[in-house]
Formats: structure tokens, C-alpha cells, sequence
């Protein structure tokens, strides 16, 4: 009998993968930080919703359940069989894409990172997650140049500092529901915050879905600027900071659909032609393997035809193809969206 009974209009790809006989095998098991299946799958059991429905507690929870990680991953992520994960992080040099502003109204980039040796954001203690603060705040004051800013604790700064930031959209809620399910939210907003760079475009959050999202942003089309300036934060973060890797996985997170090189990288198009013939965008979409969200992110409407197109793949793919892709992607986009 299977301990764990998933809703029954669930359609997460943990229920799909999860057999009795694997339940079975693993759930006795437990990490070296002490994450049990039961924990992974919190999320998926309480959200009938969920697409995926499972987390990682650790870097280790990946191979203590793979039976479980491995089916969901490659389902997932899709052609991954005897993957070796490679990543590519060097600075391009791509013409700009929109460069009268008619279409793009923003770029944003971001990657994922986990520190090595500590437990993911879903099975932290607070005192964990205090150490972790401690140390990346270290490690973001090592930024130079046009990377120099400020970190913003949610917990101590100053709330009108922190008002400003929550209308400018410098800032991240609380997770949502199935984050909360995960674990993802217990303390907030002890230990989170948000690092702003001078010029307001690069942004760090703390302890939000994972240890550290690392976010370059402009309203511009410029997408090596971005990119480029992302590369720089990283590379200079890596100097101080070790982070989760796997050689078949490449970097980990706490959700499977972001390992790999965990990067979104996106813009905002205005499409007001391609809107009224979604079937043109979404053949072009596919063929570049691109992903359509809503104007606000995940699970959100698309709004003044304002789309939010990025990459879909992030594992078995570099960094820097990534980009190349998308960039051919958005050029063929805007020829579409100008020959109607
Ligand atoms: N909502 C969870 C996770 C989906 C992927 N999105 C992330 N990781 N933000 C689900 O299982 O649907």
C-alpha cells in the first residue's frame, strides 16, 4: 500500500513516477542533513495543481531519490539520457536586437545557485539560514565597479527602503503555495533579502526559491549587455562562494525543472500583430524551443500583447547557447511580427 496518496486529480509528474515499489525503497531513507521522501513530496501531495510536485531538500536528495529525481528530470527536461552537464560562461558580443525599442520593452536574465554543504531553502533551520545570509552578504560586498550596491535585509533595513523597493519590483514575496507546502517560507522574512546594484541592474535575492538568484536586468534590448553582466557577477561570486554541482545535473536547485544551468533568460516583446495570429508565434516558439509565459510571469495572463518569452531548456545546453538561441529566436519573432 502506497503511504502516500496523491490527490486524485493530480497530474504531477511525481505522482506519474512515484510506483509503490519505488515509495517502498525509499521511504525509510533519509539524507545526511535528515530530508526524507515524505518532505520532498510535501508540495506535490498537498497541491493537486502542481506539474511537478517534488523538491530537493540537499545536493544529495538528487541521487539518496533518484529513482524518483531521475524519471521526473528526464521527463521533464526531455533527451537528457547519459547527460554530462557542460557550462559555458563567457561574455558575447550579439547585435541588439530591437535597437529603435519598437517590440522589447526589457531583458532579464537569471540563474539559480545553491551553496555547497548547506540544505536547500526547504530544509533549513533558522540558524542555517542565518549563517548562509552571513556569508553571501560577505560575498556580494566583494562586487566591484558597476556590480557595487546595497544589500536590503527584509528583516532589518529600513521600510521605507524597503517600500521603495517593493514598488520598483526590487524585491521578492513570499513564496507561493506550493513553495510554502516545500518549506520554502518557514522563518520569512528572517534571513531573506535583496542586493541592488547602483545602477539598478543587477539584483540578488537571498534565501528566496534558492540560496541566491542572480538577476541582471535593463529596458533595453541589449541582450550580451545583460548577459555580460551577469557573467561578471557570477564570476566574481565564484571567487568567494562554492556552489551545488552535480556532473550529470550540472548546477542543482531546489526545483528539478531549474538544474542545469538554472538560467531564465527572457524579454518583454509587445506584439500586437503576432497576438491576433498566436499560431505564427507559437510555431516559431517551438521551433527555436523557446517558452511563452504570461505578461507577469508564471501562470499570469498575457496583458497589452505584452509577452514574456524566454528559453525553455536549461540542462544539456550552455549558458552561452542559450542566449545565441534566443536571440535568433526574437530576431525571427520580430520579422514575423513585422511582415504582417
Ligand atoms: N509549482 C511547482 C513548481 C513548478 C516549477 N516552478 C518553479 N520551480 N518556480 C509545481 O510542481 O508545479
Amino acid at each position: 500500500m502506497n503511504p502516500f496518496i496523491f490527490p486524485k486529480e493530480s497530474n504531477s509528474l511525481v505522482k506519474k513516477h512515484l510506483s509503490q515499489k519505488i515509495c517502498q525503497a525509499l521511504e525509510h531513507l533519509k539524507t545526511d542533513s535528515g530530508f526524507t521522501l515524505e518532505k520532498a513530496i510535501h508540495s506535490g501531495l498537498k497541491n493537486p495543481d502542481s506539474a511537478i510536485g517534488i523538491y530537493a531538500g540537499d545536493a544529495q536528495s538528487y541521487q539518496t531519490f533518484s529513482p524518483v529525481f531521475d524519471p521526473v528530470i528526464l521527463e521533464y527536461h526531455g533527451g537528457v539520457e547519459n547527460l554530462k552537464h557542460k557550462s559555458d560562461i563567457r561574455e558575447l558580443d550579439l547585435p541588439v536586437l530591437d535597437p529603435e525599442g519598437k517590440y522589447i520593452l526589457s531583458t532579464r536574465i537569471r540563474i539559480a545557485r545553491n551553496l555547497k554543504g548547506f540544505s536547500f531553502p526547504c530544509h533549513m533551520t533558522l540558524s542555517h539560514r542565518r549563517e548562509l545570509e552571513k556569508k553571501i552578504i560577505m560575498a556580494l560586498s566583494c562586487l566591484k565597479g558597476n556590480l557595487k550596491g546595497n544589500y536590503y535585509s527584509f528583516e532589518h533595513a529600513d521600510k521605507k527602503e524597503l517600500k521603495q523597493l517593493e514598488t520598483k519590483n526590487f524585491w521578492f514575496q513570499k513564496g507561493d503555495r506550493f513553495q510554502d507546502a516545500a518549506g520554502i517560507n518557514s522563518d520569512f522574512p528572517k534571513c531573506r533579502g535583496v542586493y541592488l546594484s547602483f545602477d539598478k541592474q543587477l539584483m540578488v535575492w537571498v534565501n528566496e526559491e534558492d540560496h541566491l538568484r542572480i538577476i541582471s536586468l535593463e529596458k533595453t534590448s541589449d541582450l550580451s549587455k545583460v548577459y555580460n553582466r551577469l557573467c561578471q557577477a557570477i564570476l566574481s561570486l565564484n571567487q568567494t562562494l562554492a556552489f551545488a554541482w552535480d556532473k550529470t545535473y550540472g548546477h542543482l536547485t531546489s526545483c528539478p525543472t531549474n538544474i542545469g544551468t538554472s538560467m531564465r533568460a527572457g524579454v518583454h516583446i509587445q506584439l500586437e500583430k503576432l497576438e491576433q495570429k498566436k499560431e505564427i508565434l507559437f510555431n516559431i516558439t517551438r521551433a527555436c524551443n523557446l517558452q511563452i509565459r504570461g505578461t507577469c510571469g508564471e501562470k499570469t495572463k498575457i496583458e497589452n500583447a505584452v509577452f514574456d518569452i524566454s528559453n525553455r531548456q536549461r540542462l544539456g545546453i550552455s549558458e552561452s547557447r542559450i542566449i545565441q538561441n534566443l536571440h535568433a529566436g526574437l530576431l525571427a519573432i520580430i520579422k514575423a511580427e513585422k511582415s504582417i
